[in-house]
């Protein structure tokens, strides 16, 4: 009787070992939240079909912290500059797809031909107001701007 006893309060221990070690193993997973791994879409536009020489829209606005997909659309019959040194370098890159191509790096601008397109994954890290131009000769002056508002 007493070697029953001792068994079953051997086999209570175990169950309090197995039981604790679930729950540490589990309870730390549970407690990280899942991150939202969708971005949100942001559209912007290099000149148009017209060949004006200005951004669609001119200011964008974005949330610190929080997942971006700059959809970069040139329709315009020539190429233009994506270009927010600035706001890129406070900003951490996830990727870029264009065409074919998924570029993961640090990027700092980019060039869309006529006709192309991109889409630029990235979260704004630093809130700000940050200056965005096309940086082809001319097309600063003749009003080919932006703003990047960063709020946090
Ligand atoms: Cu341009």
């Amino acid at each position: 009787m007493r070697s029953l006893i001792d068994g079953l309060k051997f086999w209570c221990c175990c169950l309090v070992v197995l039981v604790t070690i679930y729950c540490f193993q589990i309870m730390p997973v549970l407690a990280v939240p899942i991150p939202i791994a969708k971005p949100i879409d942001l559209k912007t536009s290099l000149g148009n079909t017209a060949n004006e020489l200005k951004f669609f829209p001119s200011q964008l606005q974005l949330v610190a912290g929080k997942k971006y997909k700059l959809l970069l659309a040139n329709p315009s019959p020539q190429k233009h500059y994506f270009t927010a040194r600035e706001f890129t370098s406070n900003s951490w890159t996830q990727k870029v797809d264009a065409g074919n191509v998924e570029i993961k790096s640090a990027i700092q601008e980019l060039e869309l031909r006529p006709s192309t397109n991109a889409a630029w994954v990235l979260v704004p890290m630093q809130s700000g107001s940050y200056q965005l131009r096309c940086t082809i000769p001319g097309h600063t002056d003749a009003g080919m701007t932006g703003t990047i508002v960063v709020a946090p």
